[in-house]
């Protein structure tokens, strides 16, 4: 059986580029793999959290797991912080890797614009998440296409150590989602849709109210020749607007586009508004009963139990190659 794992930052709500370009394949994962899905809350401190905001945020993401279909009685689901390894080998992965290299990753880039020092976590986060996928002897990370950059660099950590130290790791594989692996923001569309764009209407998150879903996407930009057709680089927008429609849907974009032929784009967006509400209501349903129900702590204990089980083994076995006493 392979392992598979990945994970989430508690940084606010999830959106719909998050869903459709990780969590949504997350379910499909848990059905034929040994699945660990983390809510990465140590990755959210890279850039200042409120202590309340935080909490609630990491039992959210949680509930939000299992809301979209994660069963705990087929994968481990818990959190980062609950076992220690991750900050641990986080270390010693960063004593594998170069400032050269860190500073090549665009998502740092992204996050420092403009400051003259940024935090030492956010330029140190790519050996964090090394180490979360690592420690699992992980052989496959569903993530969206913005993390693809970070996976490369856990390959080369991993592939650098087991050179330097013999067979340690599991050379993780990347794996990529056919429709929805970039959602773009939809006031932007050239710019990735995040949890904490300042803008609310840059973004659905899945738990928005049918209300803010339908301002959100009437109001996203799109162009002015009012064709409904999927071209990414002069038609970003309706592109874009293409991609989350047929992901919520299953209908293919090619149909999309006939079906949508000659009708403009106020008959295209009322009606994918519907198909979004459609499924963000099933859930928000599933979310509401799980979220204040004392499972959720039981599913985060026992999934914590179950992934430090496996962590501590990968510790071990990298400070014994390492040549550090081990008692
Ligand atoms: N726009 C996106 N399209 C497709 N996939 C996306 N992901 C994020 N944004 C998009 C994927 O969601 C997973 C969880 O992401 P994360 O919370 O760990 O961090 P992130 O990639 O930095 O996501 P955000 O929403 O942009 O958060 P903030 O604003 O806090 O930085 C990952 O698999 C990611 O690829």
């Amino acid at each position: 059986m392979k392992r598979v794992f990945s994970g989430v930052q508690p940084t606010g709500n999830i959106t719909i580029g998050n869903y459709l370009g990780a969590i949504k394949q997350f379910v499909t994962y848990q059905e034929d793999n040994d699945a660990f899905y983390c809510v990465v809350d140590l990755h959210s401190i890279t850039l200042p959290q409120d202590p309340k905001e935080l909490h609630k945020n990491s039992l959210s993401v949680a509930a939000m797991y299992m809301a979209v279909g994660l069963d705990p009685s087929k994968c481990t689901i818990f959190l980062q912080s609950s076992v220690k390894e991750h900050a641990e080998l986080g270390w010693f992965l960063q004593c594998m890797s170069s400032t050269g290299e860190l500073s090549r990753m665009t998502q740092f880039k992204d996050k420092s614009r403009g400051q003259e020092s940024a935090p030492t976590g956010l330029f140190t986060y790519p050996t964090l998440m090394a180490a979360d996928i690592l420690l699992y002897d992980t052989n496959y990370v569903p993530v969206g296409n913005d993390q693809k950059q970070h996976l490369e660099l856990t390959r080369d950590l991993a592939m650098r150590f087991n050179n330097r130290f013999g067979k340690t790791f599991v050379v993780p594989e990347y794996k990529e989602q056919k429709v929805g692996a970039r959602i773009m923001s939809l006031d932007e569309p050239t710019s990735k849709m995040s949890k904490s764009n300042p803008n609310e209407h840059s973004r659905i998150c899945l738990l928005d109210p049918p209300n803010k879903v339908k301002k959100s996407l009437m109001r996203s930009t799109t162009d002015s020749d009012m064709e409904v057709r999927f071209d990414p680089e002069n038609k970003a927008g309706v592109s874009n607007l293409l991609t989350i429609y047929s992901a919520f849907s299953g209908l293919s974009i090619k149909d999309l586009e006939k079906k949508y032929e000659g009708l403009g784009y106020g008959t295209f967006k009322k009606e994918l508004v519907v198909v979004v509400n459609d499924s963000l209501a099933e859930i928000q349903d599933k979310y509401n009963k799980i979220i204040d129900s004392p499972e959720l702590l039981e599913v985060l204990k026992t999934g914590a139990d179950r992934a430090r089980e496996v962590a501590s083994a990968t510790m071990d076995r990298v400070k014994k190659n390492m040549g550090f006493v081990t008692l």
